[in-house]
């Protein structure tokens, strides 16, 4: 159901973000986040609209990053919430069944806390990474291990992970990677998604 490889978009990267999920997807992204702190909903909710019908042309889902109302109003495949986006039980009860609800974990004190509902897990930051400046304590290759043995849920590893760390990261238990600069501030970030994809299945 959910491949490998998850990228999530970056504003804050040279390409416009429609562009990058497009070129994700076409790599053979299974999962593409849409992700802007900044934008407003209606910004969003037009950009998820537009991209909807293209990313899942090509095979893969669209996730809302944090707006459970643009996930809701666009019909997207999935919402993707952190630790302090409200409490994922209620929000889950809000989201039709068939959407695909996605929660950060930091620690093994909140994968002990996961209530049902929750699809999948985003285990991270593995290690330090620019993109995300507020990011928690990175765990490593170790932590993450730890975390997804909690969990019992499929989990994506994010923060820092590049070419080079598949092997580590399904070692870990991992289902995939979740990627932002490794894909988004890649020179072609079709061929690199493409690339992470082969990397994962010789791993
Ligand atoms: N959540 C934890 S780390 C992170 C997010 C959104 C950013 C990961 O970005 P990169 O560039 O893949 O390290
Ligand atoms: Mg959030």
């Amino acid at each position: 159901m959910m491949g490998p490889v998850y990228v999530i978009t970056d504003p804050a990267a040279p390409l416009p973000v429609a562009d990058q999920a497009l070129a994700a997807a076409r790599g053979g992204a299974a999962l593409i986040q849409i992700r802007d702190k900044a934008a407003t909903d209606e910004a969003l909710a037009q950009l998820v609209t537009r991209l909807l019908p293209d990313l899942r042309a090509l095979g893969a889902k669209l996730i809302v990053n944090d707006r459970a109302e643009v996930a809701l109003k666009t019909r997207a495949d999935g919402l993707h919430i952190g630790q302090g986006d409200g409490d994922p039980a209620a929000l889950r009860r809000r989201l039709p069944p068939g959407l695909i609800l996605g929660l950060s974990i930091e620690t093994e004190d909140q994968a002990r806390r996961i209530p049902a509902g929750v699809d999948y897990i985003g285990v991270g930051p593995v290690r330090a990474t620019a993109t995300k400046p507020d990011h928690a304590a990175p765990i490593g290759m170790e932590g993450l291990a730890r975390i997804i043995a909690v969990a019992r849920l499929p989990a994506y590893a994010i923060g820092g992970i590049k070419p080079g760390d598949a092997a580590a990261v399904k070692a870990s238990g991992a289902v995939g990677m979740a990627v932002v600069s490794a894909i988004t501030r890649a020179p072609d970030p079709t061929a690199a998604t493409a690339a992470l994809l082969a990397e994962w299945g010789a791993a």
